[in-house]
Formats: structure tokens, sequence, C-alpha cells
């Protein structure tokens, strides 16, 4: 595969329609110090020290860029009632919601979209620990639309908290790979959703970016993150912005079971009363959707006859079917074939 560096787009910051080219001919825009890199610092800080009060962190040892060490026994010890607690304490945080609230970056989002914009509210906060951590994955190459759904002309920002390197592996793009529409999948039992896409990618694009840079790539661009192979971890966050007046998937909206707006805002100055970014959605026209639940349905069952076969690769697939199918059936055999390739590998080791 080649890697090339990225496209820097930043002279055309000032020149809307010229950045809006772009966009539509290589699918993502490399655009540097569009956000405050004090804010992001900011954010930064209040996640490390989140952190390191989950004893997540090597107070005394460096890694690269500044960063503190992940301790990675640590993290690994770490039950999934603890970390789901320690993650919800991060993303909950108001200053990393207004950071992608940021007015540089909407009008950036606004100029190229050419018309009034909504920023999804739920957006991401990743903390990738180094893989030596175990059981950490990439997101494999993948498109943004088929699991964000609502309008086709969303598009992501992606901003690194801390500096990424070749080390700690920021965020690969495919240029021009968003022409071909929504991409057929292959089973990855590497990667996070336990998919990626099934197409031969040739060239990527990728390289260091610094806290303020935002990477924006449309919904149907192929991108993933890389292998994380330094010690500390890699910190970035990412938002979604589509045409106020165009349909908006509920689960843009919404929050995981157990987890709420009012648990977010409670972590807020007065509890977020008032305060703009809170619930901002409400008073808007939006057009909310469904989550269309047919290509995951046709995808359970593609892992399901893979796990029959005993074919490693639907391994991941087989966990988050069990943990989340629709059909308590579906989930059930899920969990049944995943206990059988664990199996199989045990019987192989
Ligand atoms: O940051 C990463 O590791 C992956 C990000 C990603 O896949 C996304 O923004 O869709």
């Amino acid at each position: 595969m080649e890697h090339h560096d990225y496209t820097d787009s930043t002279p055309l910051l000032d020149d809307a329609p010229r950045l809006a080219d772009r966009l539509a001919e290589d699918g993502y825009l490399l655009l540097r110090g569009v956000l405050p890199a004090a804010e992001v610092e900011r954010v930064r800080d209040l996640v490390l020290a989140t952190a390191a009060a989950a004893g997540w962190l090597h107070a005394a040892e460096a890694a690269e860029d500044g960063l503190p060490a992940v301790d990675v026994e640590a993290m690994a010890r770490c039950g999934e009632p603890d970390r789901e607690a320690t993650r919800r304490a991060m993303w909950n945080r108001r200053e990393f919601h207004a950071l992608m609230h940021s007015p540089a970056l909407l009008g950036v989002v606004e100029g190229l979209l050419g018309e009034p914009v909504f920023p999804h509210p739920r957006k991401v906060l990743r903390l990738v620990p180094p893989e030596a951590a175990g059981g950490s994955f990439v997101s494999g190459w993948h498109q943004d639309h088929p699991g964000v759904q609502g309008s086709a002309r969303t598009l992501t920002a992606w901003t690194p908290l801390a500096p990424v390197s070749a080390r700690s592996g920021g965020l690969a793009v495919v240029p021009g790979s968003h022409r071909d529409g929504v991409l057929p999948l292959r089973l990855s039992a590497g990667t996070i959703v336990g998919w990626e896409i099934d197409t031969a990618v040739d060239a990527v694009r990728s390289g260091p970016m610094w806290p303020g840079d935002v990477l924006v790539f449309t919904a149907h661009t192929v991108h993933g993150g890389g292998r994380n192979t330094g010690r500390g971890p890699r910190l970035s966050a990412d938002c979604r912005y589509q045409p106020l007046r165009e349909p908006v998937c509920r689960d843009s909206l919404e929050l995981d079971v157990g987890h709420s707006w009012d648990e977010v805002y409670r972590t807020w100055p007065g509890g977020g009363v008032d305060d703009p970014l809170a619930r901002y959605w409400h008073e808007l026209p939006l057009d909310v959707v469904d989550y269309d639940r047919r290509a995951d349905s046709v995808r359970e069952r593609e892992a399901i006859a893979a796990g029959r076969n005993h074919d490693p690769r639907a391994a991941r697939a087989l966990r988050i079917t069990a943990a989340h199918s629709a059909d308590p059936a579906v989930a059930a055999e899920a969990a049944a074939l995943l206990s059988a390739l664990d199996r199989d590998a045990g019987g192989a080791a």
C-alpha cells in the first residue's frame, strides 16, 4: 500500500468554493490550526486527569509528544463497568462538546455545505491505548454513512487532542474513495465493529497532526484509525455536521441505554440550565428518522453463517451481534458460536 502525506488545504480556508471543490475531488481536507490550540489542550488535560484518576497512566513515565505512558496492565485489569464510568466522565465534560462547536470549525463546515449546519449532539471522544494493552482494536477501513445514516451529505471532522505521529497512528483516508457510494464489507476479527470494506486499498493519505488541526471528510470517504504502536494514548475527538434541513438519524441525538443527557448536564455549570450548548437541538425543526437496521440484520446473518463454518474472522462480529442484536434468538446463537470459536482457538493453541 502506498502512503502519501495529506494534501494541506489550509491555504484555501478563506475560499469556500475552492475548498468545497477540493473536498468534492479528494473526499477529505486537512486544515491546520482551525481550532484554538489552548481549548484543545484544555480538553486534553481534562481527559488525561480522568485517565490518571482511573489509574490508566504511569504518573512518572513520559511517552512520546509530552504525554504520560499508558499503564497497559492497569487498563487491561480495569473491568467494563469502571472503564465505561471513566469514558463517561471524560465524555460528559462541557469543554469537549464546546470544542466541536467552535465558531471557526462551524464556519468551515457551513461554507462547505453552503447552508445552515446541524452539529450532531452525539460526538465521539477517543482514547486509543497502545496496542500492547491488548483487546484494543482499530476502526478498520470504513465509511461513516452506513452507521451514521441520516443525510448523505454529512461531514465528519476529526481532530487530535495531542500531537499524532506515525507511532501513535492518526487517521488515514483513501482519496477519491467517496465517489463509489456505499461499498461492500467483509468480516474482520481485528476491527472495532468486526467488519471492514471489501475493496483493495492501494494508496492512502496520512501524516502528523497537531492540536488545532482538523481533518474533514465526507460520509462516503473510506478512512481508518492507525495502530497505536507508541506508549502513550492517542487522543482525538470527532463530530458529524449535516445540513440542518436534511434527515437526521435518531441515534445521532440519543445516548446509549443507561446514559442520559441529564447525567451529562449534571456535570455542567448550573446543570446546563440556559446553556446554549445543552439540548440545543430541541428547538430546531429537525426531520428525525429512525435507524434503519436492515443492513445490520444482513450482516448479523452473515456473521452467524461464518460462525457455523468455524470461520475465525467472524469472532468480533459475533461478539457485537451477541451484545447488540435486536433479535434475542440471533444474539443467543451468536454467543454460542463465539464460545465454539474460542474453544477452536484454545484447541489450536
Ligand atoms: O480515531 C480513530 O481511531 C478512528 C476514527 C474513525 O474511524 C471515525 O472518525 O469514523
